[in-house]
């Protein structure tokens, strides 16, 4: 179990009043909160280690490049991958577009097929999208199943020899449901299909160990994990990774520069032109470690115990509707019956409460859902009962406002 006290006194951030009433964030699927010792690794570099990385022969920079390659190391090892196959990005969107413009656009044809579904984050979804207009390659669907879930039976029924790529979300970032990737890579194996796994939403929460699963491809973004925004993590298989070209190109990724032409280094650092996010990648290090010490069970059984929790109270309102009445962690995706959720997540704001409201960069699912936009509440290992008492409590008086006319 956590100890909830203490870990809340790790992020200073819930000190804060906001429009005068204690912060409440249910947000933490848009973005987490950071704890100090994440806090203190930014500054630690910014304040005394403050150089480029792999560039200097002096010590500073080598005590960066240290810092920086660590990093590398315990992400490698989080998600039991080995070190040379962890390329640092700006964030998830960065990494997901490397892997469709590197592997994709070269390795694609007319008559190919990838295969993705409507769960998939806007940059999980159009990088395939343009990779399918200029290659002519074929974009399929997984019909999702009445809760919005891939099956492994649905994944089956588009899969055929035409697939060469499977393009998923590991956990979706609206109905917070896992997809069974593991058994899926397994039958995209079947037919030599490559599978880019979206992590974003699965890293924070659940372990992933990427040998397990067998994914070719693995990405996840650091600031939804504890950690600095501007770092996301591409893991690739590093036979597939190294043959890839690089799609950015600039300082650091060369081995030789001539007229005539130029070449390359190895993965990871051919896909890490110019000077990379190396305070953002030092804060995840130290976001994984706090991450460890708390634990995935723990972290996991908290979440799951105060969603079903605000589920609960949710219900007892009437008219509120809710999408993924059942999820693998803290999300909660749902409108309240007639009244806009921007108006909603407005009401919520002026109580101190953030929530997302719109469509949360997942429009495919909108549809599939028959909603223009919903409001997401998400949980973290530092939302607390009394968090989600507040929630609910200012939920009905919403709904009440709105359903009496006041507004
Ligand atoms: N989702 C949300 O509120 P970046 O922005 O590159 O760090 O992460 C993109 C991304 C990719 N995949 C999934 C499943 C995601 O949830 C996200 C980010 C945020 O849901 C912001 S739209």
């Amino acid at each position: 179990m956590l100890n909830i006290k203490e870990i809340r006194q790790d992020f200073p951030i819930l000190n804060e009043k906001m429009n005068g009433k204690s912060l409440i964030y249910l947000d933490s699927a848009a973005t987490s909160l950071k704890p100090i010792s994440v806090l203190n690794a930014l500054e630690n570099y910014n304040a005394r280690k403050s150089s480029n990385v792999h560039r200097g022969v002096y010590r500073l920079s080598q005590e960066a490049t240290e810092l920086y390659e660590g990093a590398r190391e315990t992400v490698a090892r989080f998600i039991n991958a080995k070190t040379e196959e962890i390329v640092f990005t700006s964030g998830a969107t960065a990494a997901l577009n490397l892997v469709a413009s590197g592997y994709g656009l070269s390795n694609l044809k007319q008559g190919d097929e990838i295969i993705t579904c409507e769960l998939e984050h806007h940059s999980s979804f159009l990088p395939w999208q343009n990779i399918a207009e200029l290659t002519g390659a074929k974009l399929i669907f997984i019909p999702l199943d009445k809760d919005g879930k891939i099956t492994t039976d649905n994944f089956k029924s588009v899969l055929s020899e035409k697939t060469k790529v499977v393009a998923i979300n590991y956990v979706s970032n609206t109905m917070g449901c896992i997809a069974p990737i593991k058994e899926i890579c397994a039958i995209a194996h079947s037919v030599d299909a490559v599978v880019s796994i979206d992590a974003s939403q699965a890293a924070p929460h659940i372990p992933i160990d990427v040998i397990d699963l067998d994914c070719d491809f693995l990405s996840f973004t650091g600031h939804k994990m504890l950690s600095a925004t501007g770092i996301g993590v591409l893991y690739g298989k590093y036979e597939i990774l190294n043959k890839m070209k690089p799609v950015s190109f600039g300082g650091e990724m060369i081995d030789i520069v001539d007229l005539s032409g130029s070449s390359f280094k190895d993965a990871p650092y051919k896909f890490e032109a110019g000077t990379p996010p190396i305070a953002a990648a030092i804060s995840l290090k130290s976001a994984i470690e706090y991450l460890n010490r708390i634990g995935f069970n723990a972290i996991n059984e908290h979440e799951i115990k105060l969603r079903n929790y605000a589920v609960t109270g949710l219900k007892k309102l009437n008219g509120i509707t809710i999408y993924n009445e059942k999820s693998d962690i803290g999300i909660i995706n749902f409108n309240v019956d007639g009244v806009h959720p921007h108006d909603i997540a407005t009401f919520y704001d002026a109580h101190g409460i953030c929530i997302r409201a719109g469509h949360h960069c997942a429009q495919l699912l909108m549809s599939w859902l028959n909603q223009v936009s919903t409001l997401r509440a998400s949980i973290y290992l530092y939302s607390t009962e009394e968090e989600i008492d507040r929630f609910i409590e200012v939920t009905n008086i919403a709904k009440e406002a709105f359903e009496n006319g006041f507004f």
